[in-house]
């Protein structure tokens, strides 16, 4: 084995991801900057009140608001779950806040704070200080051009970590017509709070968990709420069970210059708004691989376990891709990974095995009939994936108690959409979860 480098390290963001590559990195004896346009960490939990002068987002040249969060929001995960495995997201004693399993969104940005504070990651943020362009220069090394107040700078560094999060550039449905249809179009990028909606009839598209959170808010103060999603067949087409004015209907077939929308059913209304819950799209505008690296149908790649390009690793990796994750636990894992083949400690496969590997699990993807916008799409191999990881990197695997918690909580989402933060049925697990945490705090001792 060779011997264990440091490197000079470029990260780039300070949400959760950016935060524990800062932590593992540094840990590993890396040297470490972290670039960071807004001017505190937490990336999407960073929560304002504005949204963007084109409110469906698709304007290239539009100044990029990054969060996406709403008022409302609460997290969709219980605490014990979401939070590090290295620093438990446990209900603070003292102060005012948010004690719940499931707390607001204010609470999360907390925390993050906290764990930046706990781990002194604070000193290796450059704030207000945004990654223009990312490009290769000689000897293997990367060149970081930023921008701050005093101007630009080039530095050069012998790896990049991108860590920019994938929740600030909106995915739109495609909808015949809408061109002259006169109603107003929003992403919910930019939905706030359900104001804007009074008396209004809503065309919601979309089935994820926000579009389900936002429609019921909107139906609070709104006439109408449709929800058109791919999801629902033409046969299913109903008055949502419990609101009066919620209907679930197939997607939309056309938009009409006289303020109608055609469903296929033969179903027309009149509508005043169409919000689109439709999700969102990789981007990295400032990324130079001379095209290795690309976005193809929302597919990153070609790249290792979501993480490393072969011909541009170790010294390129990916933090946080895939999505229907638990996030917090899986960038810990894949941080602590990065940074111990930096070092040397673990190795990784030949770049052509890497290659190979890439294909065999792009044509699995084939053979299932996935498109390629599902590639990060990690809904049922999570914790194969992590454990796979902790085996490369010697840590410990997934808890067990995690484990069952997140399946329980998504029969609990299903069972109850409406009021699964507040009743629940697996109180045995957050007691594991809170034996565990208490073993760990009681022998708190980082390295
Ligand atoms: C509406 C919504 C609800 C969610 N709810 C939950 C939940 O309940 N539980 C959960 O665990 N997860 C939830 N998530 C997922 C959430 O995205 C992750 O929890 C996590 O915040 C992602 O962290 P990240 O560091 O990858 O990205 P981000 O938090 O987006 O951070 C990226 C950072 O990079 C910075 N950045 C970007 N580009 C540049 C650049 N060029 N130069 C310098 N800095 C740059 C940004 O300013 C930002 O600070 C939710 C996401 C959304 C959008
Ligand atoms: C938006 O937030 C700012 C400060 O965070 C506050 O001063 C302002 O009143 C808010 N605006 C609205 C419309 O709520
Ligand atoms: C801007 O960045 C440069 C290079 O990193 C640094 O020397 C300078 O102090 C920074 N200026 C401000 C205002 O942060
Ligand atoms: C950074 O490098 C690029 C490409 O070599 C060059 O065009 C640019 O002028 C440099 N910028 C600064 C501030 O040095
Ligand atoms: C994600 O993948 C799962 C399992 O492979 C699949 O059932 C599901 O439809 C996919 N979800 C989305 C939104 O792509
Ligand atoms: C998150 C969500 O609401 N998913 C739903 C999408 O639509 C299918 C089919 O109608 C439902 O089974 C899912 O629960």
């Amino acid at each position: 084995m060779s011997p264990i480098t440091a490197c000079n390290v470029a990260v780039i963001g300070a949400g959760a991801a950016g935060l524990a590559a800062a932590r593992h990195l540094r840990r590993e004896g890396h040297s470490v900057v972290v670039f960071e346009k807004e001017s505190q960490v937490g990336g999407t939990w960073i929560y304002t009140n504005c949204t963007e002068s084109d409110l469906l987002g698709i304007d290239p040249t539009r100044p990029v608001i990054h969060s996406s969060l709403y008022a409302s929001l609460r997290t969709n995960l219980p605490r014990e779950v979401m939070g590090f495995r290295e620093y438990p997201f446990i209900a603070k004693k003292t102060g005012q806040r948010d004690p719940r399993r499931f707390p607001g969104h204010n609470v999360v940005l907390e925390y993050l704070k906290d764990y930046a504070t706990e781990f002194g990651l604070g000193e290796l943020i450059r704030f207000e200080t945004e990654v223009s362009r990312v490009w290769r220069i000689g000897n293997g090394k990367w060149e970081v051009k930023s921008r701050n107040t005093s101007g630009d700078f080039n530095e050069s560094f012998d790896a990049v970590v991108v860590c920019n999060g994938h929740y600030s550039e909106p995915r739109i449905a495609y909808i015949p017509g809408v061109d002259r249809w006169p109603g107003k179009q929003i992403h919910s990028h930019n939905y706030r709070v359900p104001e804007p909606f009074r008396n209004k009839i809503v065309i919601l598209i979309g089935n994820s968990s926000s579009a389900v959170d936002i429609s019921r808010e909107i139906a609070s103060v709104a006439n109408e709420v449709h929800i058109a999603s791919r999801s629902t067949s033409n046969e299913q087409v109903a008055n949502l069970p419990g609101y009066h004015n919620i209907w679930l209907r197939p997607m939309i077939e056309s938009a009409h210059e006289d303020g109608t929308i055609q469903f296929p059913n033969g179903f027309k209304i009149f509508a005043d708004v169409i919000l689109h819950c439709t999700g969102y799209k990789y981007h990295f505008p400032f990324l130079d691989t001379e095209g290795i690296v690309t976005v193809d149908d929302n597919r990153v790649g070609p790249l290792y376990k979501h993480i490393f390009p072969p011909s541009l690793s170790p010294s390129l990796s990916f933090v946080g891709l895939p999505w229907k994750i638990i996030p917090f636990p899986q960038f810990e894992y894949q941080c602590e990974w990065i940074a111990g083949v930096l070092s040397g400690r673990i190795s990784l496969p030949s770049s052509d095995e890497m290659t190979k590997d890439i294909e065999v699990f792009y044509s699995s993807l084939q053979a299932s009939g996935f498109p390629k916008r599902y590639t990060h799409n990690m809904s049922g191999y999570q914790f194969e994936y992590n454990d796979w990881i902790a085996i490369q990197c010697g840590s410990p695997k997934t808890e067990e108690w995690r484990n069952k918690m997140y399946q329980a909580t998504s029969l609990n989402r299903n069972k109850r959409p409406d009021t699964y933060r507040d009743e629940w049925e697996d109180e045995d697990l957050v007691l594991q979860a809170y034996h565990d945490f208490t073993c760990q705090m009681s022998c708190k001792q980082y390295s």
